[in-house]
């Protein structure tokens, strides 16, 4: 049997890179199918697989444990929770857009599509949950806006980067970074993911959204999560540019303790599960009180613990 690593994933075949014989369309062996998960399939992007060669097609016979993934709720329609469980276990269904990631890159454009704060902090938080590092990246500062919306999150102490893919600034470091391991790229449709990755690695050229946005919201241009090799070195993970991200595994005391400029607050609250709401001696709204954390940030931590209770049910 012979090791690959999962480049794609489409809904017929996933294409595997196998050592020696390059990358090769694979099927999967009938039992993978088979068991009981809480994902809704059993390989995802990134995930180390021993494979049976023939010819010029593989077959998966099993996936290695993997070291982390990054997940979202299962998109399509609501899971009802109790009865229909079913194939994936007692917990709701998650889908694992990639694993055994070493870092996400959380893109935003300073404008067009606007910034948005509170989906920067839902990638952040999805990531940390995982443990895999993140950081933030502003993208097309050559378009004019106040670059000062990304502060929080640097200082909140995420590694942050100030691109553009038009005019080249930021791009040398955001090389450096990709240069090792495998990173994804995760953002909003039309935040320039692709088009950072093309400016970064001339040899990519891959498809990126026409100029025109309609409505300032951009059209989904990549359709498939993907790993692709850097000349630079390393690896990343292009993905489709998404406009809402539902949290999954998250929990709303866990929520506090992942939020980008809480830090150590949460720990220092009287009470063990504090959802810092009105709770007496609460370290978060007393640092709001005394003017050491930012309204606008504790009111993104609101709406997401909402989304989050109302999800539980
Ligand atoms: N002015 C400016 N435009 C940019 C920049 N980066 C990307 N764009 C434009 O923004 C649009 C969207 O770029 P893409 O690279 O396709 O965005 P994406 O994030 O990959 O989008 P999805 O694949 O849909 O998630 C294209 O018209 C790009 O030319 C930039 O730094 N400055
Ligand atoms: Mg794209
Ligand atoms: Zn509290």
């Amino acid at each position: 049997m012979a090791e690959g690593l999962v480049i794609s994933v489409g809904s017929r075949s996933v294409r595997v890179q196998v050592r020696e014989l390059g990358e090769l369309r694979a099927t999967l062996r009938g039992n993978l199918w088979a068991a009981e998960r809480k994902e809704t399939r059993p390989v995802a992007v990134g995930d180390r697989v021993a494979v049976t060669v023939a010819g010029e097609s593989a077959v998966i016979e099993s996936v290695h444990e993997r070291r982390n993934a990054f997940v979202r709720p299962q998109p399509f329609g609501r899971f009802s929770g109790k009865g229909r469980a079913g194939r994936y276990g007692k917990a709701p269904p998650v889908q694992v857009i990639a694993a055994n990631l070493d870092r996400i890159l959380v893109v935003a454009a300073l404008t067009d599509p606007p910034f948005r704060p509170g989906l920067v902090d839902r990638f952040c938080v999805a990531a940390a949950a995982q443990g895999i590092d993140a950081s933030v990246v502003l993208n097309k500062v050559d378009l004019p806006g106040d670059r000062a919306v990304i502060e929080p999150w640097r200082e909140a102490g995420y590694n942050v980067f100030v691109a553009s893919a038009t005019t080249g600034e930021g791009l040398d470091e955001l090389r450096a970074e990709l240069s090792g391991g495998i990173s994804m790229l995760v953002g909003h449709s039309g935040v320039g993911k692709t088009s950072l990755l093309n400016a970064v690695d001339l040899k990519l050229q891959l498809r990126v959204g026409e100029v025109a946005v309609h409505h300032g919201r951009g059209r989904h241009t990549t359709t498939r999560v993907t790993l692709l090799p850097l000349s630079c070195g390393g690896m990343v993970v292009d993905t489709p540019g998404i406009r809402e991200l539902a949290l999954a595994e998250v929990s709303p005391t866990e929520l506090a303790r992942l939020f980008p400029g809480f830090g150590e607050l949460p720990h220092a609250c009287h009470f063990n599960n504090c959802r810092h709401l009105r709770e007496p001696r609460c370290a978060i709204l007393h640092a709001l009180e005394q003017g050491d954390l930012a309204p606008e940030r504790y009111d993104i931590y609101l709406r997401i613990l909402t989304d989050l209770e109302e999800s539980e049910g």
